[in-house]
């Protein structure tokens, strides 16, 4: 199994997928990819037009894979270690992709727009955009603060491909909009998130660019 990763360490989405790959021991090459390097970027653009990262190259099927949802999908699939991130049960299957796109959506994205105004220009900012990102992620807080009640992780009992989702998210979420003194039993799957090796090797790869993080 020959898969390349194109990526970087300090991107979220990215970060997503990581986990994944480190929590079921696939082996992959790890390509970095500086966006503000033109060839770099060029070679990027040449394989996902669209110009975002993570893209999975499976060179033993020449597929190029985009979208960190569908490269775990496309992992669960190939690679039996990989397998428990989605489970066979289609019922099961179902509430991991629900709660994948609820962390990709309504908090990774959110996290996203409010990090993406403070990179804009003054004269470009979007207020209204950030407002509007910052209510939603506090529904989301809140929803998540009640279904954690009684769960380990975000479908239950098993670490699945919506915990991949909601690491990076929360992590980030919580720098933007943090949540650990307002909602505890997030903050505890929070802390279990922080604890799990996969997760917690995809972080300390991200730690020496974290200083490029803008903080306001
Ligand atoms: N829906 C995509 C989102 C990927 C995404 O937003 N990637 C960001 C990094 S976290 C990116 O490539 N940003 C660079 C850009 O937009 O130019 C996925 O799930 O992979």
């Amino acid at each position: 199994m020959a898969y390349t990763l194109l990526y970087h360490p300090l991107s979220s989405y990215c970060m997503k997928v990581l986990t994944a790959l480190y929590e079921s021991g696939t082996p992959f090459t790890p390509k970095s990819v500086n966006l503000q390097d033109e060839a770099e970027r060029a070679a990027l653009l040449k394989l996902w037009p669209v110009g975002k990262f993570p893209v999975l190259r499976d060179e033993d099927r020449d597929l190029t894979v985009p979208e960190s949802t569908i490269i775990i999908e496309h992992l669960a699939h190939q690679h039996p270690a990989a397998a428990s991130l989605l489970p066979s049960d289609p019922k099961l299957a179902l509430a991991v992709r629900a709660q994948d796109r609820f962390y990709d959506l309504y908090v990774h994205n959110q996290m996203q727009e409010i990090v993406g105004d403070r990179l804009r220009p003054a004269n470009a900012k979007d207020p209204t955009g950030v407002e509007s990102a910052r209510k939603r992620l506090a529904t989301s807080y809140d929803m998540i603060e009640r279904d954690m009640a009684s769960k380990a992780w975000a479908t239950g009992g098993q670490f699945t491909m919506a915990d991949c989702a909601a690491a990076p998210a929360l992590f980030y979420g919580n720098k933007v909009q943090p949540f650990e003194a307002t909602h505890p039993k997030l903050a505890a799957y929070f802390g279990r998130l922080k604890e799990r090796p996969s997760f917690k090797r995809a972080l300390e790869e991200a730690q020496p660019y974290m200083k490029f993080f803008p903080t306001e």
